[in-house]
């Protein structure tokens, strides 16, 4: 049986004040003794904070992005060692937001993938298609390219996944449209599946978390299907109690 994970994305939303209530609302639940890892990715500004309130318990947390070289001229950026500096086992890599509105490529997702693994981060890398995508039919060929993008990243020699994917459809970010557990099945079988063509080691090892408008009454269906082990949520995941429920449904 694989691991399963619920991640919460805060995006760019939070001060310290809600960070500490919302890590400490988190933690009271006793979600301990869940079977799923518990994941969180504030902003950078926030990290501290949240680690401070988590350290010594089974939550972790992460950074929303990096930049590849460990430090330098960079203005603004963030480096893998920063993170794990701050205590961060994670870091997601390639969100849509990042893709769209800062024009990150395949190629520079890949940049950052690595960086992440050199400074012993695990890459949580997003993937997905656009509502055009889907409609073109043409899902399949645009995941095949994200995903070969990294593939040569995950470590064949080690029998465990250096990394996770999480399939995140365009049209259901934050739209409260979320994919059906159906939809989101068949493109998590299809991206193990191509995984299983480099290694069928790691394709049955890795975690695959969906993304997309997740929420406490949609959580049980979509962790129901065979190849999705989690999820990432946005904006349920600033809501406590709604996130408490999504990580009790993938008890
Ligand atoms: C997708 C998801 C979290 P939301 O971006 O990564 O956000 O749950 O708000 O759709």
């Amino acid at each position: 049986m694989r691991p399963t994970m619920v991640a919460g994305n805060w995006k760019m939303n939070g001060l310290s004040a809600d960070a500490v209530h919302l890590t400490q609302a988190i933690l009271s639940a006793g979600l301990e003794q869940l079977r799923p890892e518990v994941v969180l990715f504030p902003p950078f500004t926030l990290l501290h904070a949240v680690s401070q309130e988590a350290k010594g318990t089974a939550l972790r947390w992460g950074g929303q992005n990096l930049f590849w070289e460990a430090n330098g001229a960079y203005t603004g950026e963030i480096s893998g060692a920063m993170l794990r500096d701050m205590g961060c086992r994670y870091v997601l890599i390639g969100h849509s937001e990042r893709r769209q509105i800062f024009a990150e490529s395949d190629d520079l997702v890949a940049h950052k993938v690595k960086a992440a693994l050199t400074s012993g981060l695990i890459p949580v890398v997003c993937v997905g298609e656009s509502a055009a995508e889907r409609e073109q039919g043409t899902t399949e060929q645009v995941l095949q390219r994200q995903v070969e993008a990294i593939l040569p990243l995950l470590n064949r020699e080690s029998n465990q996944p250096n990394l996770i994917i999480a399939y995140e459809p365009i049209w259901a970010i934050g739209t409260g449209l979320s994919a059906s557990p159906e939809q989101a099945q068949t493109v998590h079988a299809f991206i193990r599946n191509l995984i299983a063509g480099y290694s069928s080691q790691l394709a049955k090892k890795i975690i695959l978390l969906y993304g997309g408008s997740v929420k406490g009454n949609n959580a049980a269906a979509l962790f129901n299907q065979d190849d999705i082990d989690g999820a990432l949520v946005g904006g349920a995941s600033l809501i406590a109690g709604e996130f408490i429920q999504i990580c009790r449904a993938a008890e």
